[in-house]
């Protein structure tokens, strides 16, 4: 395969501890998910993948063929280790930010979490607040709010949505005003389900960022 069919896309997962980042990691690479333990410090995983989309591309377009070169930078979530994030946004700058919420845990401590990921990714933008606060609102960033354990809420993305509006609708709005220029989304998954659907969950996550980043 040439270099030049090859493309990069990264992220960066974050959120509380448990909440499944590393079991999402294990996903997309397509490895086990048993003997997980928690995470003490980042780790960079990488794995060449293909998205769905490409195989109804024509024949004739390059796309068809391509490689995507997937990066996931993965962050413990123990809230003393919260400053590694702002290390990992920083040294890695990656296209995108997963932040993974659990619906079995207590929601105040993923609100902080969230709050912080906004004020962290700030940061990486200019060590002066002001300036800082202004370069947000041009920078083009991309913010995936996932909703994990999806098993343990009736496997229904109408309660992970009804979770999101009840629980953390103000955290997300204030990430949403201060990044303006950015892309905000959001996904419900079950990380730990092995099924058709997990995968094309996951998919649709890379192909959403492919998107941003590259256009059609
Ligand atoms: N029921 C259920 N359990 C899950 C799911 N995803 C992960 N888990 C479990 O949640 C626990 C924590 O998963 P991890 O992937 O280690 O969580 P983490 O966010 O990486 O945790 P830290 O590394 O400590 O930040 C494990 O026991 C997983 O098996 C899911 O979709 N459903
Ligand atoms: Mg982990």
């Amino acid at each position: 395969m040439s270099k030049m069919l090859t493309r990069d896309l990264s992220v960066t997962v974050l959120g509380n501890t448990g909440a499944g980042k590393t079991t999402l990691v294990h996903r997309l690479k397509g490895e086990d998910v048993e003997d997980i333990s928690p995470t003490t410090s980042i780790e960079v995983h990488q794995k060449t993948i293909r998205l769905k989309s490409q195989s109804f591309k024509p024949t004739l377009s390059l796309e068809r063929y391509r490689s995507y070169r997937v990066r996931a930078i993965d962050c413990p979530g123990d809230m003393s280790l919260w400053p590694y994030w702002k290390k990992a946004l920083a040294d890695y700058n990656t296209n995108g930010i997963i932040f993974l919420i659990d619906p079995t845990q207590d929601s105040k401590v993923q609100i902080d979490a969230l709050t912080q990921v906004s004020n962290y990714y700030l940061m990486t933008l200019d060590d002066d607040v002001v300036r800082a606060e202004r370069k947000a609102r041009k920078v083009k960033a991309i913010f995936f709010l996932v909703v994990n354990k999806i098993d343990l809420i009736g496997n229904s993305k109408g309660n992970a949505d009804e979770l999101i509006k009840e629980k953390y609708q103000t955290a997300w709005n204030h990430l949403k005003e201060r990044y303006p220029s950015s892309g905000h989304y959001w996904e419900a998954i079950s990380a730990i389900d092995e099924t058709e659907q997990m995968f094309d969950t996951i998919d649709g996550i890379f192909e959403t960022i492919k998107r941003e980043i590259y256009g059609e």
